[in-house]
């Protein structure tokens, strides 16, 4: 007899096959294919764990991440003595000698790298040693030599070659040949970039050497060297840290020729394509670092040995649940896997059907990128993983139980043999020693096989039930229409390629709702703050380290939190903020002198707030401004006072670090902050326009706190007297808003960052009150002009909504959805085919800035009243929405028809005075706690709505 749950997805897959399949289920992602790239997989997350379910049909890939594994160790991060260089560097740059004071703040002022003491001398070790081979032995034939293909533009790690994660050296060798013509004549032999130093022979000399990341290698090769037919080139290359490897593959000119002296590299001689490889060294000296990386954890892989025809494949994320399915017929019989991520029970439960008893047999592996990992049987149902990390001192077991009926189950040290089951259920936790960023003596193994305990005594369908049931009250406070075509019925990634505004809006609202599913399955209470991939990430080395980058992005993620009504998802953020304001003080005495706190533009899970990567952009003062605001707007949104007490000394000591760090610009007598940067744009400067605008928002906030809670009166003073004395906003020359102290903005200019316009989102010092600064800004942001990386383009659909135009907020929302797997296999900015955004590389910034900002464009509240359908675009004309929230603590519902306000709800949560503005007209009522309140389209109070909740208007 077939499984009643699988009898029911039958049923409901032959209904929804013969029916409209995306209609039925609107809140869907789904395909016809198996994942092949990392980016097609279906992520699911608990907050802690997380997931990317592959799909496959002869092997099951799910490469899973634990939230708290991490390079690096709890340490200094500030540069004891910097503060002593801070005047002259300012100095410098009042005198307008940018290039002298970013070459002094390089040298003393930026953080303390790890490993840096001791790097440069084990580096010269490692290096005598490394170079201590000669060529001949190092070229030896009896040396591990493997093939490769030469095929690695994103270093050997993603190669396919086994050296996932290593760093150290790599002997390559290949052959060409010399024609006949070309004897007597030096050649030319180009090798595009190489990560990062090599040492290059032909036939047994060297011919060069170099190291640098950025410098193209094209170098001569001596005739007397050549020999007539073939030649042997063979090149060491040293690989430090991150990528390693020949990686000039995307080169435009032609790279891996060789080609006579001043001659057309076109016109080459190809190196032979039959490379070899072998791996001289993998233990190079760790390697400095300015902050750590989150790492991957492992996979669970599932092969089936079953082969034959596949029929009816499907793979599929249901959203509305939080639940993944894969599902095909092989052979005749029907196959259904489910998987989700259980929040309440810590744990990643998978579960496999068939349409007939016994034919469920599979072997089921981990393994894992780590190459400090072993693997092996826990007891006769379980098996093990046990990493630790290369650079750093986390490690982490992972467990996976598999419990069966029917059957036969073994688990050796290798693997958990399922052969002729009717079905198997398996459970995967994991846990680190991480506890919390100053102590590391968590117990992993205590702690995931606790979880799994919790987890393998309940059914299956218990644990489902249960894990929708938390989910759902999280997800099902919010809901959007925004209409339907028949696009809708085709598979997601269909659905991409296809789309456009008007022939899928339905698109918007799944991918507004994803960006819902990625927060509540990224951040949840007792987990760390969704970093730049979320929770998800499949590499040793990361872009950015997969960590947190403070000067737009993860603010960014948190843009949907209050708005599309998730405001418990915030709560490790609240965590971050109070941990890197703790750690932040060192960084303001060491570097500033200063008190309070201060963070800079990155942090990591250790909290590092020192300048990082280079003082042209490093030394960006008001990461920690920022990170305040978020918490007074939290508090706007939820009227929580008992939040904001517990909150309050963060924003306080963030406002203390600027009224001491704040200095008076002897030309204009304005207070500006220096020295700092306007985010990645223009090096560092004295008086960059956003931090103005963050610092005048920080010291109101902070004002305005103190006087929520009745306290800090003279503190309150101080802050409102410096706010009025900060640099303002100033319209330069073109009509823009400058970004910068002095007119010198370049109207060509199309950077991706468009710090200058934060005031007008995510803050609140510009606003349509000012309509003349208003209009600055929105020419500043027409002159950046339409494109961007994902996380631009969503800033820039929140910025339009702003500026009330969603015709032009949708047009960029367009490009945010636009498919970034082109047919050549390069990526651009848009999205993934599982709906993750691209900036290109993945960067779960966008996601989120996009979901708020499709938000923005039908609620605005941040001017002291509800602006309804601020910016409705013209195509969706017709619509719902119900869970927005709104500052002053409500929560609103819309609907419009044919682009016309049609029925008002709104629940006052705090009972505050509500002002409401549409269309010209404007409404103000007092509210009681609890209470739902019905206006028609025009604002006035819907006569049909007296009865549920009661209204009661007073005027
Ligand atoms: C900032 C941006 C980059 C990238 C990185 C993670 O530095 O300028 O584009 O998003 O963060």
């Amino acid at each position: 007899m077939l499984h009643p749950r699988l009898v029911l997805f039958l049923l409901v897959s032959w209904l929804t096959a013969s029916t409209c399949v995306g209609q039925d289920h609107p809140l869907r992602l789904w395909y016809t294919k198996p994942a092949e790239k990392w980016t097609d997989a279906l992520p699911l997350g608990n907050g802690r764990l997380g997931a990317m379910i592959f799909g496959g049909v002869g092997q099951e890939r799910i490469q899973f991440n634990e939230g708290t594994l991490w390079t690096g160790r709890p340490r200094a991060y500030a540069r004891p003595g910097a503060a002593q260089y801070l005047p002259q560097i300012r100095q410098l740059l009042a005198a307008g000698k940018q290039a002298e004071a970013e070459a002094l703040a390089a040298q003393h002022f930026m953080g303390q790298q790890d490993h840096e003491e001791t790097y440069k001398a084990e580096q010269a070790a490692w290096l005598r040693q490394v170079q201590g081979v000669t060529v001949a032995q190092a070229t030896a034939a009896s040396n591990s030599w493997k093939p490769l293909t030469l095929n690695m533009p994103n270093g050997w790690e993603s190669a396919g070659l086994g050296l996932e994660g290593m760093d150290g050296v790599v002997w390559f060798k290949t052959t060409f040949e010399l024609p006949a013509a070309w004897a007597g004549k030096p050649l030319t032999l180009s090798l595009g970039r190489i990560r990062d130093a090599d040492v290059t022979f032909v036939n047994g000399q060297q011919v060069g050497t170099d190291e640098g990341i950025s410098k193209k290698r094209r170098y001569q090769v001596p005739a007397a060297v050549l020999r007539p037919g073939r030649n042997e080139l063979a090149i060491q290359v040293i690989n430090y840290f991150d990528k390693g490897g020949l990686i000039g593959v995307k080169e435009k000119q032609p790279v891996f020729v060789v080609y006579p002296e001043g001659a057309d590299p076109a016109t080459g001689v190809p190196l032979n394509p039959a490379w070899q490889f072998w791996v001289q060294d993998d233990k190079p000296p760790l390697f400095p670092s300015y902050q750590a990386s989150y790492q991957p954890f492992g996979d669970v892989l599932l092969d089936f040995p079953q082969t034959g025809e596949v029929a009816d494949y499907q793979r599929q994320l249901d959203i509305s649940r939080a639940v993944a399915q894969t599902n095909y017929k092989q052979n005749g019989v029907s196959y259904l896997r489910e998987y989700f991520a259980s929040a309440p029970r810590n744990a990643i439960v998978s579960r496999l059907w068939a349409g007939e008893k016994g034919r469920i047999s599979l072997n089921a592996r981990l393994q894992s990128p780590h190459k400090n990992q072993k693997v092996y049987r826990l007891d006769d149902h379980t098996l093990a993983l046990a990493v630790q990390v290369r650079d750093g001192v986390l490690r982490g077991v992972s467990y996976l139980r598999v419990k069966t009926k029917g059957g036969k189950v073994t688990v050796t040290d290798n693997q958990i043999q399922i052969v002729g089951a009717d079905e198997a259920t398996l459970y995967l936790t994991a846990a680190t020693n991480f506890k919390n960023y100053q102590d590391v003596s968590a117990d992993p193994e205590k702690l995931a096989a606790q979880a799994l305990r919790n987890v393998s005594g309940k059914s299956y369908e218990v644990l489902e039930k249960e894990h929708v049931r938390d989910y759902q009250r999280l997800f099902n406070t919010y809901s959007v229409d925004l209409g339907h075509t028949p696009n809708e019925r085709l598979p997601t990634d269909e659905r991409i390629k296809q789309f456009s505004p008007t022939a899928d809006p339905a698109l918007l609202a799944l991918y507004q709702q994803y960006g819902r599913y990625l927060m509540i399955s990224s951040s949840r209470q007792g987990g760390q703050a969704a970093n730049l991939q979320g929770l998800w990430n499949e590499s040793l080395t990361p872009s950015w380290g997969s960590k947190y980058t403070t000067n737009i992005n993860l603010e960014m993620n948190y843009w949907p939190a209050d708005l599309l009504n998730l405001s418990a998802c915030a709560a490790p953020l609240y965590k971050l903020i109070n941990e890197a304001a703790q750690a932040g003080q060192a960084t303001a005495k060491a570097h500033y002198n200063a008190p309070g706190w201060v963070l800079h533009h990155n942090t990591d899970i250790w909290r590092g707030t020192a300048p990082i990567n280079a003082s042209n952009h490093g030394i960006w003062v008001t990461g920690g401004a920022w990170l305040s605001q978020t918490i007074w707007e939290h508090y706007r949104f939820t009227q929580d006072r008992e939040f904001l007490r517990q909150h309050y000394p963060v924003m306080k000591q963030a406002a203390t670090f600027f009224t001491d760090f704040l200095t008076q610009d002897p030309r204009t007598n304005w207070l500006i902050s220096t020295p700092s940067n306007s985010p990645e744009h223009g090096g560092l400067v004295a008086g960059p326009t956003m931090d103005h605008q963050l610092i005048r928002e920080l010291f109101r906030n902070t004002a305005a706190a103190a006087q929520v809670l009745g306290i800090d009166t003279d503190f309150r003073q101080t802050l409102q007297e410096k706010a009025s004395q900060l640099a303002p906003n100033q319209i330069g020359k073109h009509g823009q808003l400058q970004e910068w102290l002095e007119d010198k903005d370049d109207p060509a200019d199309i950077h991706r960052h468009v710090s200058h316009l934060w005031g007008v989102f995510p803050g609140t010092d510009i606003t349509w009150a000012d309509p003349k600064t208003m209009q600055a800004a929105r020419t500043s942001l027409t002159l950046r002009g339409d494109e961007g990386t994902g996380w631009s383009l969503a800033w820039k659909v929140n910025l339009w909504a702003r500026f009330k135009d969603g015709d032009h907020a949708l047009r960029i929302l367009e490009k945010l959805l636009s498919p970034a797997d082109n047919a050549t296999g390069s990526e651009q900015g848009g999205v993934y085919r599982n709906l993750f955004d691209a900036h290109p590389p993945f960067q779960i910034d966008g996601n989120f800035g996009g979901a708020a900002g499709m938000g923005e464009m039908l609620l605005q509240s941040h001017a002291g009243y509800l602006d309804l359908l601020p910016a409705l675009p013209t195509a969706w004309p017709t619509g719902e929405v119900r869970g927005l929230r709104a500052r002053g603590g409500f929560v609103v519902s819309l609907k419009w028809l044919q682009g016309k306000l049609q029925q008002v709800e709104i629940q006052s949560e705090a009972g505050q005075e509500c002002v409401v503005k549409y269309g010209g007209k404007e409404l103000r009522f007092n509210t009681k706690k609890g209470k739902v309140y019905k206006l028609t389209g025009d604002l006035t109070p819907n006569p049909l709505s007296s009865g549920r909740g009661g209204t009661s208007f007073r005027y």
